[in-house]
């Protein structure tokens, strides 16, 4: 009998873009996929339906939309890792992650590694923009919108002590407030820039050695240099190189449950630089998982 390739990464296409409240977001699967038609078939696209909003929460704006589109994927999510895969989740805002990470913490503990140049450690108290993409981070360890939090099952998802920040460039000061108050780890690119890349990927290595880990994968951590399409680029980060080098050597470390790659905004792409870096994340990770 022939055997069946049978493939453990799953490709969610969330293209979200309420969340960063930034047009472009929303045609980042679509198109991501037009340049890549060998991705037509292994993406599933999970459509953003839109919600009745209550604008008078400012603090949290379009919040039923995201939240229900958070509780779409971690439904799908949950259902990847209860089949024993692995999921990655595409997007779209960074917003999608309460989704992404809920749908496995059901299932597993685990810790979180989050890729970003910035803290994604808001709540709509501190929040000046309101955008919820800058919140899912503190959403998942138990901090801001109830409606966010109970994702999925009600309460945090993560332990705070569970989770490093890595390449951050642009904390909000409230924010940092927050992050210092829980003691969140911070590897901010300063600190990684003066260290050495290598000695802080080995002491995250050291971290997460043999635990359960989800990555989330910003693209605005790397270097708006290298990449261009993102809306909320910052000066600074890891180089393309480095951003594969430490996805690859987490997998190799820790017990990898799923990824997150956000934040691809196709408007702002200068040449096909980003797509590219996509397509490359993603086979680095088929190769590495299946
Ligand atoms: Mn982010």
């Amino acid at each position: 009998m022939e055997e069946l390739n049978i493939l453990k990464t799953k490709i969610i296409g969330v293209p979200l873009n309420f969340g960063a409240n930034r047009c472009g977001l929303e045609f980042s699967v679509e198109n991501f996929i037009d340049r890549y038609p060998k991705y037509r078939d292994k993406i599933e696209v999970l459509g953003v339906e839109k919600q009745l909003e209550d604008f008078s929460t400012k603090g949290a704006k379009y919040l039923n939309t995201v939240a229900k589109t958070c509780e779409e994927l971690a439904v799908n999510v949950n259902k990847i890792i209860k089949d024993g895969d692995f999921p990655i989740s595409l997007g779209g805002d960074h917003a999608i992650a309460i989704g992404s990470i809920a749908g496995v913490a059901k299932e597993k503990e685990i810790g979180i590694l989050w890729m970003d140049a910035h803290g994604d450690m808001n709540t709509p108290e501190i929040s000046d923009s309101g955008h919820i993409h800058g919140m899912p981070l503190a959403a998942s360890v138990g901090h801001g919108h109830s409606k966010l939090i109970d994702c999925f099952y009600n309460g945090a998802k993560v332990k705070k002590e569970n989770v490093i920040l890595f390449g951050t460039r642009d904390i909000d000061e409230k924010e940092q407030k927050l992050i210092d108050e829980l003691g969140i780890k911070n590897y901010t690119w300063e600190m990684i820039a003066e260290m050495g890349f290598e000695k802080a990927l080995g002491e995250v290595k050291e971290f997460f050695k043999d635990k359960n880990l989800h990555i989330s994968f910003d693209l605005d951590g790397i270097d708006p240099a290298e990449i261009t399409a993102v809306g909320t680029p910052v000066p600074g980060g890891l180089s393309r190189e480095m951003g594969k080098t430490l996805v690859s050597e987490m997998i190799d470390t820790a017990s990898v449950t799923s990824i997150d790659i956000v934040e691809y905004n196709p408007i702002y792409e200068k040449g096909a630089e980003t797509s590219e870096y996509v397509d490359e994340l993603l086979q680095l990770i088929e190769k590495k998982i299946n």
